[in-house]
């Protein structure tokens, strides 16, 4: 394993390889302990590259068998291999076949990158760089080739022997074996490359693409789950037909596949018409899956098959350039939501999103830029700034040249780079040139980290109708970036007028307005808006334009009228959302929560509670209030999470006292048991009715800790009944133990249920929840090398639990610290992963701050941890 002695990468250091490899030829052979791999690579010099030059592939733990070069064996002397590398001291200097032989033993891989097994199937993930673990090779995005695979294997054990392209052929290989070839036509990087063997079931579909050709499509997974299946493949059909519709992009091979692993790191894979998935984004069954795993296998479904245009058609030169494949897939699956579902409502949720993952990120030790300039481990860079902060980046763009402007050059990026490995600057030039727009202050938001701060401020002057705003943006010093630079930032708007519909205006000067968009490009503007019938409420940032931390001079009173009001939806969540905001911090400085905006508050719930024309999806976003993190980021420094959660709480038992009533009525008008359906509509009353009970729950409403016990007992659906033990488990009632035990002993059978129950023990904010926690992973049969049970036990514990992970007494923090070291000799991914969640450490009061070093300090001086986790620790504790 690569250590933490490795060196940093540099993206100015990119040059083109010295070789390519156009063909590669493999032949995989299967067999219980072990796996053969012999590569036939047709390799050739680059266009500048001298005789004599040294070709070095890359490798990870390999063990070299055999060599030839053309069919004849080398000598000792004319390479070198290493686990790490094969060196070709003087290849021919034209084109010619190296042959190479590995073994491998993907049995004891629990690293889960390149071949492992998962639940008896061999499997691949090599994105990043983990084909290096199956081949030695040139493993590096811009070196692309076409493949041919033979698989062989004993034919009960693997009766299915999937891989990329179209199959080709196959049949038997005597003594009980067969074979499968498959031939993928499209030149790939190897990180797309994926094989399948193993004994599983699937279930078979077809879709015809708008010109007429027959797609077979099948998604494969254990015996016995193939039901649950069908939803992904809906989810598939419709995503087939929206990039269609949206983008004018067909699907290019005979069949798609999708296979679902019980064992992997991350929620799925692109791989060239294989994609792997996390059986937790495949599988559902109403008494199994909620309707938030439901959105979740809808839109990864979709990122994924986007990914066939917008990351394998057109792949990342290297690995600096991930943005351009993922902030651009993430765009795209996110509008697919939109256009399937509610459009405000995805919104808000990939906001709170992006406001719960990135900001943070962007606002702490680990902030990088969308495109950062260098790393230590790619790994650890499939980040939220990459994904979400990259989606908006995209999102942006498509705000500022506007629907049919983005998709003429959507059409150009395909049209120029189709085959290509390309970067961000080609991605941004051909906006640039589809627009006639300079957009190279805009490519600043790939460059630089950190979330602006745009503060707003406004005059009204009543005697000539004229109406300022004065916006001034700064973006605060971020790792390696002490200066920046102003950003252009997009800020949809409205003036709300008296009545709540918008006003016009005769003139406006002073920057860039584009109707009902300011475009600000400087550090300070003033906009001036002439003939303003009267003083208006400025509704900005409406659909949260830009990834931006506003802040204005409205107080609460106008707040709530935008919440009542606003013609843009989103605000109206947003309006809600400060309001709460600023309660809440004000009764965490130690005023007590101010009764009469307190019930301000609750009055302007209540009606959005009972208003027309808003969905239940909506009501339910508008009645969550701010999460403990969000408040914590917010108030930034001094962070006692402990007083964070009292001042919550207490606005929650103010609401529930005075809205009792009509919150009682809301849940009950809820309650019809229909058949249960995953639609966005009976999705959003189920979310509607279980964010009313969780409010009256925590709040302490008479009766609410036995409507939540009678309500998990008779749910006929897991989102109901999960709901339910969560605000038992989150108020802690009396019922709560009961209800978790009761959960372990009848609902978890399933693995991915099994999850739901970790998860839910590890989010109590409760003093006992660590002890808990401790007793589940000392049981010698909790799984522990799946990443998902993992992940629901730590990873829920220390990202979704702020007052246990953060408590006073540095216990939750060392629990993590020492499951991470624990880990990290398995699976540094996952280890990795878990450990990012510190990276909020130095915001704590200094009592948490000292312990929370303690602990990571600790890990540290252990030393022989990964170049995964020492990357990130390094980083947090820089
Ligand atoms: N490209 C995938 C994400 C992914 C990245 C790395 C993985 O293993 C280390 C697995 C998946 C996506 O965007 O979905
Ligand atoms: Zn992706």
């Amino acid at each position: 394993m690569r250590t933490e002695t490795d060196q940093t990468i540099y993206l100015k250091d990119y040059a083109p390889s010295p070789y390519l490899i156009e063909r590669v030829e493999l032949d995989v052979r299967f067999e219980e302990s072990e796996t053969r791999v012999r590569a036939l690579l047709t390799i050739l010099p680059n266009r500048d590259t001298e005789p004599g030059t040294p070709l070095v592939l890359d490798g990870d733990e390999l063990t070299l068998d055999t060599i030839a070069i053309d069919g004849l064996p080398l000598v000792l002397s004319a390479y070198a291999a290493t686990p790490d590398a094969l060196t070709l001291m003087e290849p021919p200097h034209r084109r010619f076949v190296l042959e190479t032989e590995v073994r491998l033993t993907p049995e004891t891989n629990t690293r889960l990158m390149g071949l492992y097994r998962s639940n008896g199937v061999w499997c691949t993930q090599c994105e990043p760089e983990g084909f290096r673990r199956i081949t030695y090779f040139l493993d590096r995005p811009d070196i692309l080739s076409t493949y041919k695979v033979t698989m062989t294997a004993d034919r009960a054990l693997a009766p299915i022997l999937l891989s990329n392209g179209n199959p080709s052929g196959g049949g038997d290989a005597g003594d009980g074996r067969h074979y499968a070839v498959w031939e993928d036509p499209f030149p790939k990087p190897a990180y797309l490359f994926a094989l399948v063997a193993g004994d599983l079931a699937a279930i078979h579909d077809s879709f015809t693409t708008a010109s007429g050709r027959k797609v077979a499509l099948a998604i494969y997974c254990e015996h016995g789950k193939q039901e649950q299946c069908a939803y992904a493949m809906d989810a598939l059909k419709r995503s087939m037909a929206w990039d269609e519709r949206r983008f004018g992009l067909e699907y290019d091979l005979d069949v798609f596949n999708i296979v679902a692993v019980s064992d992997f790191n991350f929620g799925a894979m692109e791989n060239k018409g294989l994609n792997i998935f996390n059986d937790k984004l495949v599988f559902a069954r109403p008494e199994t899956a909620t309707d938030v795993d439901y959105a979740g296998i809808e839109s990864v479904i979709a990122h994924e098959y986007f990914h066939n245009w917008t990351g394998n058609r057109i792949t990342c030169r290297d690995w600096f350039q991930l943005c351009l494949k993922e902030g651009l897939t993430v765009y795209r699956d996110q509008e697919f939501t939109m256009d399937e579902r509610s459009r405000p409502v995805a919104r808000i949720e990939d906001v709170r999103k992006l406001r719960a993952t990135q900001f943070p990120e962007d606002g702490g030790p680990l902030a990088h830029p969308a495109r950062p300039d260098n790393y230590r481990e790619i790994n650890n860079f499939y980040t939220a700034t990459v994904y979400e902060k990259g989606a908006e980046i995209v999102r942006m763009l498509a705000t500022l040249l506007g629907e049919a402007g983005f998709r003429k050059g959507m059409d150009l990026y395909f049209e120029r780079h189709d085959g290509d490995a390309t970067t961000i600057e080609a991605f941004i030039a051909v906006f640039a040139e589809a627009s006639g727009r300079d957009l190279s202050q805009f490519e600043q938001w790939y460059l630089q980290a950190g979330t602006p701060d745009l503060e707003v401020g406004e005059t009204w002057d009543e005697a000539t109708r004229r109406y300022s705003l004065s916006f001034r943006q700064r973006t605060r010093p971020t790792p390696g970036q002490p200066e920046k630079a102003p950003m252009v930032i997009p800020v949809r708007f409205g003036l709300v007028g008296p009545n709540g519909s918008d006003m016009g205006w005769s003139g406006v000067s002073g920057g860039r307005v584009e109707s009902d968009l300011i475009v600000l490009e400087d550090g300070e503007t003033t906009i001036t808006f002439e003939g303003v019938a009267s003083r208006p409420v400025p509704s900005l940032l409406r659909g949260f334009s830009a990834p931006v931390n506003l802040t204005s001079s409205l107080g609460q009173a106008e707040k709530l009228f935008l919440a009542r009001h606003d013609a843009d939806p989103f605000n109206r969540w947003q309006a809600l959302q400060d309001v709460a905001m600023k309660l809440i911090i004000d009764a965490v400085d130690g005023a007590a929560l101010s009764t009469a905006d307190a019930d301000a508050f609750t009055d302007a719930l209540v009606e959005t509670l009972g208003a027309e024309g808003l969905d239940d999806a909506f009501k339910a976003h508008a009645l969550t209030l701010p999460a403990e993190t969000d408040i914590a980021r917010i108030i930034g420094k001094s962070v006692d999470p402990d007083a964070i959660h009292a001042a919550r709480q207490s606005l929650i038992a103010a609401i529930s006292e005075r809205a009792g009533h009509a919150l009682g009525e809301a849940y009950d008008a809820r309650s019809a048991d229909t058949p249960y359906s995953p639609g966005a509509a009976e999705a959003g009353r189920r979310a509607l009715r279980n964010t009313v009970l969780g409010l009256l729950v925590r709040g302490g409403a008479p009766g609410a800790a036995a409507r939540a016990t009678t309500q998990y007992h008779e749910a006929g659906n897991m989102t109901d009944r999960l709901a339910a033990l969560s605000s038992a488990v989150a108020a802690w009632t009396g019922d709560a133990q009961a209800l978790l035990e009761d959960f372990r002993t009848h609902h978890t059978a399933d693995p991915l249920v099994y999850d739901k129950w970790l998860a839910a023990n590890a989010i109590a904010p409760h003093g006992g929840t660590l002890e808990r926690l401790r007793a589940i992973l000392a049981d010698p049969d909790f799984p522990r090398n799946n990443p998902n049970r993992l992940r629901a036990l730590v990873g829920s514990f220390a990202n979704a639990n702020p007052t246990q992970f953060g408590r006073a007494d540095g216990a939750g923090f060392r629990f993590v610290t020492d499951f991470v070291a624990d880990v990290d000799r398995r699976n540094p991914n996952v280890a990795a992963r878990v450990l990012t969640a510190f990276r909020v450490w130095r915001t704590y009061e200094p009592g948490r701050r000292e312990a929370a070093e303690r602990a990571l300090r600790g890990l540290a001086e252990a030393g022989g941890l990964s170049r995964n986790t020492a990357d990130i620790l390094a980083r947090t504790l820089d």
